[in-house]
């Protein structure tokens, strides 16, 4: 079926194609399940290399979804966990994020569906920066890091009196070992997301990005701090796990600013590399360098 959709004559739309690509190259990527005392997230691969993740009160069974690009692999989640899911968590307005939103609440009519920008498809609230409410006994606070688009949010997810990490999901603002390119954005705003935001919260916190990057990412980190055995070892572990079909995610904060030219940007190391020493001037180097970066095979 799907070489005649390639080879017909009459051509599908160049996304549908793109889709069917991705939802073929994504069977042979496994889904996981982070579990703690109060919280689940399952990870569910979508597309080519995009992750959903369903977040789980344990208390109260209460679920949200975040970015449901495949909506129907959302509804089985929810079936398998026996869970009620009531809200959809949109990180930005791109279809490989928002694309599954209409269909998501045509299977499961009154859906909250969250997100800061009014391109956000289905949207029913538009939340302010710092916002906060409730997924059950979750606590979740919302956080503007526009730049990669103008409406981009990350959700930080807390367990009042819970001694367990907390988790944030960072869409494509910050990947394990990169960030998201600026599309709508300047290298202040990038600045302000990676090391003022998201470099204020608990440095144990758990980071579920938007997209399995891990491996490329690292390999232009090699590249700005070839001496970095830090990367080096996170390199090999990523490309292990790449190659079984097993998610890289999540790291944490603490884990990022060890790694991460992005949130390494006060370095000299770093700056030396792009021949900076301002942070956000080293920000907007590392960038557009990588912007036309030629991943390395190995
Ligand atoms: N370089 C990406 C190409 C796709 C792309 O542009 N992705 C967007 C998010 S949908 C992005 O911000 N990528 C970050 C980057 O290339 O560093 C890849 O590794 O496959
Ligand atoms: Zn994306």
């Amino acid at each position: 079926m799907t070489t005649e959709l390639f080879s017909s004559s009459i051509k599908a739309p160049f996304e549908v194609q793109a889709q069917a690509a991705a939802l073929l190259h994504s069977a042979v990527r496994k889904s996981s399940l982070v579990e703690q005392a109060n919280m689940k997230i399952e990870l569910l691969p979508a597309l080519s290399d995009n992750y959903m993740y369903l977040l789980i009160d344990t208390d109260t069974r209460e679920a949200a979804i975040v970015d449901p690009v495949e909506p129907i692999k959302v509804v089985e989640a929810v079936r398998k966990h026996g869970v009620k899911l009531t809200t959809v968590l949109t990180t930005h307005h791109h279809w490989d994020h928002a694309g599954g939103n209409e269909k998501m609440v045509k299977l499961m009519p009154n859906l909250k569906v969250y997100g800061a920008d009014d391109r956000v498809d289905a949207i029913t609230k538009k939340i302010p920066d710092s916002h906060s409410f409730k997924i059950g006994s979750l606590h979740i606070k919302c956080f503007h890091t526009p730049c990669h688009t103008t409406g981009h949010v990350c959700y930080y997810v807390t367990k009042e009196n819970s001694t367990e990490p907390p988790a944030v999901f960072t869409g494509d603002t910050l990947f394990v070992a990169g960030c998201g390119k600026f599309f709508e954005g300047t290298a202040e705003q990038m600045y302000r997301a990676l090391i003022e935001i998201l470099g204020s919260l608990p440095p144990e916190t758990r980071v579920y990005c938007g997209h399995e990057y891990t491996v490329s990412n690292l390999k232009f980190a090699r590249h700005v701090e070839p001496d970095n055995e830090v990367i080096r070892k996170k390199l090999a572990w990523a490309k292990e796990k790449c190659d079984n079909g097993e998610p890289t995610i999540p790291s944490t904060l603490a884990d990022e600013l060890t790694f991460n030219p992005f949130m390494r940007v006060k370095e000299k190391s770093v700056q030396d590399h792009v021949k900076q020493t301002s942070p956000v001037e080293t920000m907007r180097s590392l960038r557009k360098e990588k912007d036309s970066f030629r991943v390395p095979k190995e």
